[in-house]
This record gives structure tokens, C-alpha cells and sequence, in this order.
């Protein structure tokens, strides 16, 4: 067999022009802490609730277990404001809990990257309670300060017209010194001064910190907008703000240089967060002879069901022609992922698949074949393997999301927006979606807290979906999930062969090859609830799995085939 296990691996065989690398065979699932598994009944997911679940999530058959920020943190942002990098967030236990979920993934096997939320801090940050206080403090240019522009009548206006992810300005004018700190994301996500010195130092330590503990790499939070033009032009109406943001001076530089001093030293993998990176462009922050990062996450599949923030109607074949795109652009030297979901957006069965009881099941087996079959590191979010459907919020009470609590004041208190309009796109394209806890069996909140009360409403339909009723049942999306990962495993030509489209422009079916050498595989997938006819030549290969019939010419509602051709 080809596929040894990653620690015996040469590196420097290659396969069909691709140098082995254990993180491009991996499987990655990615764990939100707060709504994983609760330990001790306070409604919040934690580090020994996580480690409570390791044989879950090995006998599911994943390699690499993703993290979201574990970090100290006041959670203006659910961990992405950390306060100290160097501390576990209290609610999610203690550095010994920590190590303890370490080393029990290491012991299973597995590995786990971290999250790096590196582009700013939390203004509780010691970092910046020193900032602030002056501007001649020692840690003043640890973030990104700048005096107001005088409006017309005298007033201080911000230094430039960006805004902040999470509405409004984002510039902050500071009474105390009377000056304004960038931040990108909320008023307390302050962004960090990447062109000093002595703030990179700080960030290579703290990731040393971590990979000495023997983490295996870090997940990167909006990475490429570490490097900012230093004059803040406004950006222009013809312009994209995300792109400017995510394409500063010294991104590479700095990237190159974190390489070289820290991740070179470690066998770890790295995955950037890069909205704002073309297709086109995603090689020149990972290809391999460039030493920067080992793979980004591209947000145009993901994000082909949007119109700025508005949700809108997609197509198969949009969808497609990404992919095949992101496999021309990327070449031998390059590495894609692959993903659909995260905690961010909306559920993978009901953002791309159809959430309806009658095909959510097949669907959701469509979307995991679709995932684990193509060319790039997959990505599974939590709940992926059960079917997991997007929760139905009535009211902006029922969210928690900085984000859309943020724009509702911005938008709908000021008449900018409709409180319906609002609230309808929002149903469709909430981050709330994939952070309602993860249903684990029919006992009261679906198993997550022993507590009354979770800090995110349980999604009632977890006595229908949840991860015991599927370990139950041999026709489930666990259990094919299961099936396919251990298929993967086994099957290079599904992680190292040629992609090829074979019907592009057909509306409902995805039919794709994966070659290598000798060996080709064949998968169709069916994006319909129509009945779509399989090319002759298609439904003459050997059956290998499928989410329904096998060996017939048509591909049922949503059905799923890998034949070997
Ligand atoms: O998800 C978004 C819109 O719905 C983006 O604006 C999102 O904030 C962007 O993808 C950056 O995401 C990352 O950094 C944010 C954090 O809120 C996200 O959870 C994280 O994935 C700030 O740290
Ligand atoms: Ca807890």
C-alpha cells in the first residue's frame, strides 16, 4: 500500500508530481470549544468535555482535530479577542486540561493544530492597556495609532474610510490621548503593528510556546492582513476594501520570515485563514518553493451563496468552474483545501444541500463525498457527519453573534435596513447556524451540558439528529462518513490524482475524475431532486461506494457513486 502512516513517511517522495506531505493526506475537523461538549454543567463547551470525545472523533476516523481559539479571552468575539495567548480560557478549563486533550489525541494517533489570532488582540490585552495609556508608552506602536483628520467644521474625523468587519468605522478615537487605534474587526479586536520588530518576535514566541507543547500547527486567523500601508489611503469606490487589507507591503516578507524562523523548526502544518486572496494569487502565498504557509483557505466555494453580505441563489456550475480553477491556478506546487463549512457560515447540509427531512440525509452524504473526493486537504466541521441543519432564530434576541448584533444597531435601529429584510438574509446566512451546540444523543440538550441551560440555544431536532442515534444506525451519515474516510485512506488517487471535470456545464450532476497512474476513479454526484441519467461509460465502472443504488445507469435524488473506472 502506498498511504504509510505519516510519521514514517519520506518526504521527499513524490507522487504524480506532488511531494508526500502528511498534512495533504490528513483529514481536518475542526472543534468549536464553546459548543463541543460541556464538562460541568455551565452550559459552555469546554477542554475536558473535548477530551471526553477523542474516541468519538477517532473512531470517526479523522487525523488532525482544528481548534477554535482556546486563549484567554473577555469573548467580545467568542475567543478571537484573546487577552493572553499564553493562558487557557477559563471557562474551558486550565493548562492542564489542555495538555491532558493534548496528549490524548497524540496517544489515539491524531494530531491537533491550534488557532492563531495574530492580526489583533483584545483590548484587555496587557499589550494594549499599555498602549493606550501614552503615546511615548514602550508598547504605544505594538498597534496601529493615528491622529484624526480634521472635518469641515473643525471635528476629528477617522484617519482613513476603512470599515470594520463588524460595522462602522474601523477606527476608535481614544479620549485619553486623543488619538485613533485601527481595528478591523470589533472596537475591542485592536489590530497589532506587524511592521515592528518587536511585535513579530512577540508572535513567533507565543507560537513556539505552543508548538513546544507539540501542537501540530496552527489554523491562521485573517492572516493576510497583517500588513497594512502604513499611509492608510482611503480606499477608492472601485475598490475592495478585503483585498487591499489582505495584499499590505510586507505580507511576504513577513510570512517568509515566520517561516524561516519558526516553522521551518517544527513539523507542523499551517492554514491561513485568506479572505481577499485570489484564486490566482493563493500560490504565492503556498507554494512550497516559497516557504510561507502550506494551504489557505479560499473563500470563493463557500461563499459562491453570496452577494456581498446578502444570501442569493447559486448554481452547480458556478460552483464547478471554482474548483477547477483553484486546480489549474494551484498546480504541483501548491495545495488547496477543501471546505464548506466552519463556524462562520451556515450548516453544510442546509447551505448546500437540501435540508428538507425527505433528503437531508442523502444530501448530507452527497456533500461529505463531494469533500472527502476532491483534490485538497478536507476540512469537516463539527456536526458535518451528523447532518447538522441550520437552526430556525425568530428574533435578534435569539443570536449571540457580534456580528449581527452589531450590524442590527448599525443598520436596522438607524432605518438603514428593514428589520425584515434583515432578519430574512440573516436566517440564511448566520454564524449562530454552526455554533449551536453539537447533538450528541435524545437526553435533555442533546447531551452537551448536564446543566439547565447552554450558552446557545440546542437545536430541538436533536432527538432526531444526534451522534448516538447515528452510531445506531448502519445507514447513516456517520456511519458513510466513516466509510469514505477509511476509502481515502486507502486511496491515493484520491488524495494525489488529476481532478478533471467531466461535465462542467450539466446543472445537476458533478461528475468528476480522479486519476493516478492506472488507477481512475469516477465520482457523480447528484445536486437534484430530478433523476439524472449516468454517461454510459460511467455506469459501466465497478462500484465502490454510493448512498443508494449501485449498478444502475440513473443517479438517484441526490445520489452519490464512486466507480473505478
Ligand atoms: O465571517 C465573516 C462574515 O460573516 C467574516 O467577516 C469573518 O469575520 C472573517 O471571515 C474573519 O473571520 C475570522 O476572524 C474574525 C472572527 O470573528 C471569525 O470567527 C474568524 O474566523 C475576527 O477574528
Ligand atoms: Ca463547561
Amino acid at each position: 500500500m502506498l498511504l504509510v502512516h505519516p510519521t514514517t513517511m519520506d518526504c521527499s517522495e513524490i507522487v504524480n508530481g506532488y511531494t508526500r506531505q502528511w498534512r495533504k493526506e490528513a483529514v481536518v475537523y475542526q472543534i468549536y470549544p464553546r459548543s463541543f461538549q460541556d464538562s460541568n454543567g455551565d452550559g459552555i463547551g469546554d477542554l475536558p468535555g473535548i477530551t471526553s470525545r477523542l474516541d468519538y472523533l477517532k473512531n470517526l476516523g479523522v487525523d488532525v482535530l482544528w481548534l477554535s481559539p482556546h486563549y484567554d479571552s473577555p469573548n467580545a468575539d467568542n475567543g478571537y479577542d484573546i487577552r493572553d495567548y499564553r493562558k487557557v480560557m477559563r471557562e474551558f478549563g486550565t493548562m492542564q486540561d489542555f495538555d491532558d486533550l493534548l496528549a490524548g489525541v497524540k496517544s489515539r494517533g491524531m494530531r491537533m493544530i491550534v488557532d492563531l489570532v495574530a492580526n489583533h488582540t483584545s483590548d484587555e490585552h496587557a499589550w494594549f492597556v499599555e498602549s493606550r495609556k501614552s503615546k511615548d508608552n514602550p508598547y504605544r506602536d505594538y498597534y496601529l495609532w493615528r491622529p484624526g483628520k480634521n472635518g469641515p467644521d473643525g471635528e476629528s474625523l477617522p484617519p482613513n474610510n476603512f470599515g470594520s468587519a463588524f460595522s462602522g468605522s474601523a477606527w476608535t478615537l481614544d479620549p485619553l490621548t486623543g488619538e485613533y487605534f485601527l481595528h478591523l474587526f470589533a472596537e475591542k479586536q485592536p489590530d497589532l503593528n506587524w511592521d515592528n520588530p518587536q511585535v513579530r518576535d512577540e508572535v513567533y514566541d507565543l507560537m513556539r510556546f505552543w508548538l513546544d507543547k507539540g501542537v501540530d500547527g496552527f489554523r491562521m486567523d485573517v492572516i493576510p492582513f497583517i500588513s497594512k500601508d502604513a499611509a492608510f489611503p482611503d480606499v477608492l469606490p472601485h475598490e475592495s476594501q478585503v483585498h487591499i487589507n489582505a495584499n499590505g507591503p510586507h505580507l511576504h516578507d513577513y510570512l517568509h520570515e515566520m517561516n524561516d524562523r519558526v516553522l521551518s523548526q517544527y513539523n507542523c502544518m499551517t492554514v491561513g485563514e485568506a479572505h481577499g486572496i485570489t484564486i490566482e494569487d493563493t500560490p504565492q502565498l503556498v507554494d512550497e518553493r516559497r516557504h510561507e504557509l502550506n494551504m489557505i483557505f479560499n473563500f470563493d466555494t463557500v461563499r459562491v451563496n453570496r452577494d456581498g453580505r446578502n444570501w442569493r441563489r447559486w448554481s452547480l456550475p458556478e460552483l464547478k468552474a471554482i474548483y477547477t480553477r483553484q486546480d489549474i491556478a494551484l498546480g504541483k506546487h501548491s495545495w488547496n483545501t477543501i471546505f464548506l463549512a466552519n463556524h462562520d457560515n451556515p450548516r453544510l447540509v442546509s447551505a448546500f444541500g437540501d435540508d428538507s427531512p425527505e433528503y437531508r440525509e442523502k444530501s448530507a452524504k452527497l456533500l461529505v463525498t463531494m469533500l472527502l473526493t476532491l483534490k485538497g486537504t478536507p476540512y469537516l466541521y463539527q456536526g458535518d457527519e451528523l447532518g447538522m441543519t441550520n437552526y430556525s432564530f425568530q428574533s435578534i434576541e435569539e443570536y449571540d453573534d457580534i456580528e449581527a448584533k452589531n450590524a442590527w444597531a448599525h443598520d436596522v435601529l438607524t432605518g438603514r435596513e428593514s428589520a425584515e429584510h434583515y432578519l430574512g438574509n440573516l436566517a440564511k446566512v448566520s454564524r449562530d447556524h454552526a455554533r449551536t451546540p453539537m447533538q450528541w444523543d435524545t437526553s435533555p440538550n442533546a447531551g452537551f451540558t448536564s446543566g439547565g441551560k447552554p450558552w446557545l440555544a440546542v437545536n430541538p431536532n436533536y432527538t432526531a439528529i444526534n451522534a448516538a442515534q447515528a452510531i445506531a444506525d448502519p445507514d447513516s451519515i456517520y456511519w458513510y462518513t466513516r466509510r469514505l474516510l477509511d476509502l481515502r485512506r486507502n486511496t491515493p488517487a484520491l488524495v494525489y490524482g488529476d481532478f478533471e471535470d467531466l461535465a462542467p456545464h450539466h446543472p445537476a450532476l458533478f461528475l468528476y475524475a480522479r486519476r493516478l497512474g492506472e488507477e481512475r476513479y469516477l465520482i457523480a454526484l447528484n445536486f437534484s431532486r430530478q433523476i439524472v441519467a449516468l454517461p454510459e461509460a460511467v455506469a459501466g465502472g465497478r462500484p465502490v461506494l454510493s448512498n443508494g443504488e449501485k449498478a444502475t445507469q440513473e443517479l438517484e435524488a441526490w445520489g452519490t457513486r464512486i466507480l473505478l473506472a
